[in-house]
């Protein structure tokens, strides 16, 4: 198929041969694909927004089978596009022209867990979902949680620092991963995967991989801190009238739960539009502007319903919030959580949908929502704003019946000025991929992205993991 309209030009990388192909089934038997039918899914990213065009897709089961890999396609010059559960946003998972698709899916056993430190080791291809499964058998739990959690894996969460529902609480995977094994371009095997809380031994390694979106090396192994699981959780599902009162409550929240906050997320009436429509989810309080989801996780449920009572009265009696519903119980739980982490899911309902990931003040993120609207009148289908406001991460998403090349034109730059101008981040947690990357002089300066592209000449001198990403055009 062809390229995408703004898709770079494809570099001089060679082209698989049969010997090529020889090479793999001698490494990889029967688990190297070539079954245009088979590689095909792995060829489309979740979205459905991008396709490449790769013949191959290999699917390897140890460190050392990916480290034989990587060392044959750097000495023959074949790229290579690192992938994960391929729920990705930006495009990053998924090859742009032909590059060989090296999925960690095989590669999902439980390398060791100690149930005093709470230190997990595992290999990078475990999904989410089954490590949160594991631990909570065990009393623990992942630091991370999203709404990709039955695909995404923790490679591909380590190589995106994937944030989550959890941030706020728990900090980022640059906090919480303690170790990493990655196969280096050439094929040699980086052996950081230390399970120490500290370690200032040098400059910390492991800490470039993490968000490096395949492009410095292929993660094989992940060693990650956990915290216990908490004895007690609740949820609440609040109602705000306006931005103004959700920050306020925001701030009574942290001063009154102080250490049981677990996540404050929120979302706006068009969200809930979307899921009553799309997905048949009812409001579970009544109509609202705005509505927010407050975890609480601790260890004694009579202390944090009695906090959690007190916010809430508090909140009430001050006009903060209209209304809400509160669950403690697992179901009730999981259905209040659903209203924020299936809302990514109705837009793929609505059209063809533009994702903005942006970090900015936490006084300042709805204002972007209304400019935008403002901005765009009746050109967009939908316009709607949700995210972690807790971490001030806005999800700014704008759909449209079909591709619209005019709508898009509209939306960008102006949505990264509109951020540049507050010093925000164009993407806050997904990354840059390949949609992304031409923008990063909006968040960082040149000085920053050549540094960039120092390490990556040196850690990656021929460019063949992940080419076409992370990295702008103008930086080789
Ligand atoms: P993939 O999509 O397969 O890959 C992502 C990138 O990492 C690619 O560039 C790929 O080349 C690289 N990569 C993958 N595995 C490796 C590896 N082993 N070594 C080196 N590079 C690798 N993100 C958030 O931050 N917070 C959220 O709350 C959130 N929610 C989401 C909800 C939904 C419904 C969806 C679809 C996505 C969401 N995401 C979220 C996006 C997020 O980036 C991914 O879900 C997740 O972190 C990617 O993991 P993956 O295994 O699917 O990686
Ligand atoms: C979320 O927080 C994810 O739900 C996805 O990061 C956001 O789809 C999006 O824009
Ligand atoms: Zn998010």
């Amino acid at each position: 198929s062809p390229p995408a309209a703004g898709a770079p030009e494809r570099l001089p990388f060679s082209r698989v041969t049969e010997e090529d192909l020889a090479f793999f089934r001698k490494i990889l038997p029967g688990r190297t694909i070539t079954d245009p039918d088979l590689v095909e899914s792995s060829n489309v990213d979740w979205l459905k927004s991008m396709k490449g065009s790769s013949e191959v897709l290999l699917r390897p089961q140890k460190t050392e089978e990916v480290s034989q890999i990587i060392r044959y396609c750097n000495s023959r010059n074949l790229a290579v596009n690192p992938q994960g559960g391929n729920t990705g946003l930006v495009g990053g998972s998924v090859p742009v022209y032909d590059e060989i698709i090296l999925s960690t899916s095989l590669m999902n056993n439980i390398l060791s867990f100690d149930s005093i430190s709470g230190i997990l080791t595992c290999q990078a291809g475990c999904v989410l979902e089954n490590l949160s499964l594991y631990l909570e058998e065990r009393d623990y739990i992942m630091p991370l949680d999203l709404g990709a959690k039955g695909s995404c894996q923790i490679g591909g969460n380590v190589a995106t620092n994937a944030g989550g529902l959890r941030l706020l609480r728990y900090g980022s995977l640059h906090g919480t991963v303690l170790g990493l094994e990655v196969v280096l371009a050439d094929g040699q095997v980086l052996d950081c995967l230390a399970s120490l809380r500290k370690d200032n031994t040098g400059y910390d390694l492991k800490q470039l991989f993490i968000g490096s979106e395949g492009t410095l090396g292929v993660i094989t192994a992940v060693s990650i801190l956990c915290p216990r699981k908490p004895k007690s959780v609740n949820v609440v599902f609040l109602g705000c009238e306006t931005y103004e009162q959700l920050l306020k409550a925001f701030q009574l929240c942290r001063g009154m739960l102080g250490e049981i906050l677990s996540a404050f997320e929120f979302l706006d009436s068009e969200c809930m539009r979307l899921l009553n429509t799309h997905l048949k989810l009812p409001n579970p309080i009544s109509d609202c502007p705005f509505y927010i989801v407050i975890e609480t996780s601790g260890s004694d449920p009579k202390h944090d319903a009695e906090k959690l009572h007190n916010f809430l009265e508090e909140a009430m009696a001050s006009s903060l919030v209209s209304d809400g519903t509160v669950a403690t119980e697992e179901s009730k739980i999981k259905a209040l959580w659903s209203m924020r982490e299936r809302v990514t899911e109705a837009l793929t309902h609505d059209g063809f949908t533009y994702k903005y990931d942006i970090s900015l003040p936490l006084e300042q993120i709805y204002q972007l929502v209304i400019d935008m609207r403002q901005h765009l009148g009746g050109r967009a289908k939908s316009v709607v704003g949700y995210g972690h406001v807790g971490d001030g991460n806005l999800h700014l998403n704008i759909t449209s019946s079909t591709k619209d090349p005019a709508l898009l034109a509209a939306i960008e730059p102006f949505v990264y000025e509109w951020t540049a101008s507050c010093r925000g981040s164009i993407s806050a947690e997904h990354g840059l991929g390949l949609k992304k990357r031409n923008y990063i002089y909006y968040s960082k300066p040149s000085q920053a992205v050549g540094l960039m592209g120092n390490i990556k000449a040196m850690l990656d001198p021929k460019g063949i993991l992940n080419p076409y990403k992370t990295l702008p055009d103008d930086v080789k």
